[in-house]
């Protein structure tokens, strides 16, 4: 019978069924082995087929994914960790303080969102809580990414209006929520319905972060046609599996410039005649956004080093 992942936590997997049933699966044998370099073979939002196996329910087929979004895995360099599968769009929950979201963070995320075709949207949490300062650092926040099109939400999970804007924009979707640990993920999921009750943390008083109180991925259904994945926080989005000259192509206007550089494998770094360069200098492309593109870039040269000389 075919169902959808809803969690993993390593030897056990929890599987929807059509029937709306929930039931525990371990994984066939033979199935382990694929992806070995992926720390998880079946991630959430996995469509997957089940069989009963003696007295257990084993997944014994993980079907094609339409898309997915992966990292490289905390625990081991050079491993992937796929965060969830089969996903309609992505919301990045972000925070102007307590705690702070980078610019550099949020980018190393879009790009592969731009990677996977998955139409993201940045969500601007916690605003019953900003002083002038940190309003001021939100406008250009969100200045910044609408002018290239990602649309930006700015939102209060104790705010009812704000949180039916919200419901509409997940309304028949798979959406998955992500951003660090404290910007507020599970909370905002348990004002679309008080009944989930997911565990919710407390920010470190000393550090000014989240706790890390999530730590499993899990698909919550809202209702028949509407999913949504909390995910743990993330501190660092560690980007892999892309060619160092591929890096501009998710940059929304880098891309829209690159045909116009002199050179084709043009990396918009000192070579001449460059025309991302030049909108840099004109204001046309943010600087911000191109700093981040060069530290992504300068980053990526090493992990390419070792993938170069891998294959
Ligand atoms: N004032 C205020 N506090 C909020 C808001 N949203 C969340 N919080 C608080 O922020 C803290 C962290 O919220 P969580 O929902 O646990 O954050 P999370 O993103 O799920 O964190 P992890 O599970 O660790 O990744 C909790 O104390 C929430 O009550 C908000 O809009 N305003
Ligand atoms: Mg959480
Ligand atoms: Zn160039």
């Amino acid at each position: 019978m075919q169902g959808i992942v809803l969690k993993s936590t390593g030897s056990w997997y929890v599987v929807r069924i059509p029937s709306g049933e929930v039931v525990n699966c371990r994984l066939k044998g033979k199935i382990r082995l694929l992806e070995l370099n992926t720390t998880n073979p079946i991630a959430v939002g996995d469509v997957v087929e089940t069989e009963n196996e003696d007295t257990e329910i084993v997944i014994s087929k993980i079907y094609d994914r339409k898309n997915y979004i992966v990292r490289e895995s905390p625990k081991k360099k050079y491993a992937r960790h796929i965060i969830a599968a089969n996903i309609d769009q992505l919301f990045l929950i972000v925070t102007i303080a307590s705690p702070r979201t980078s610019t550099g963070f949020i980018d190393r995320f879009l790009m592969t969102a731009e990677a996977y075709h998955i139409p993201a949207s940045i969500i601007i949490n916690k605003q019953d809580t900003y002083d002038d300062i940190e309003l001021e650092k939100q406008a250009e926040m969100v200045e910044i990414y609408e002018s290239i099109g990602y649309p930006c939400h700015l939102v209060s999970a104790i705010n009812t209006d704000h949180i039916q804007l919200l419901e509409k924009l997940l309304n028949h979707k798979i959406t998955l929520f992500s951003g660090h640990s404290g910007v507020g993920k599970s909370t905002l999921i348990n004002a679309f319905n008080p009944l989930l009750d997911l565990r919710v943390g407390e920010i470190s008083n000393k550090h000014d972060k989240g706790i890390h109180t999530t730590t499993f991925a899990e698909m919550i259904v809202l209702d028949e046609n509407t999913y949504i994945i909390d995910t743990p926080g993330i501190k660092e989005f560690g980007i892999m599996n892309f060619e160092l000259e591929e890096i501009g192509q998710y940059f929304r206007e880098i891309k829209e410039r690159m045909n116009d550089c002199q050179f084709n494998n043009c990396l918009h770094i000192d070579e001449p005649n460059c025309a991302v360069k030049e909108a840099v200098e004109q204001g046309k492309i943010h600087s911000e956004r191109y700093f981040n593109y060069v530290s992504i870039l300068e980053g990526y040269k090493e992990n390419f080093n070792y993938w170069e000389r891998k294959s």
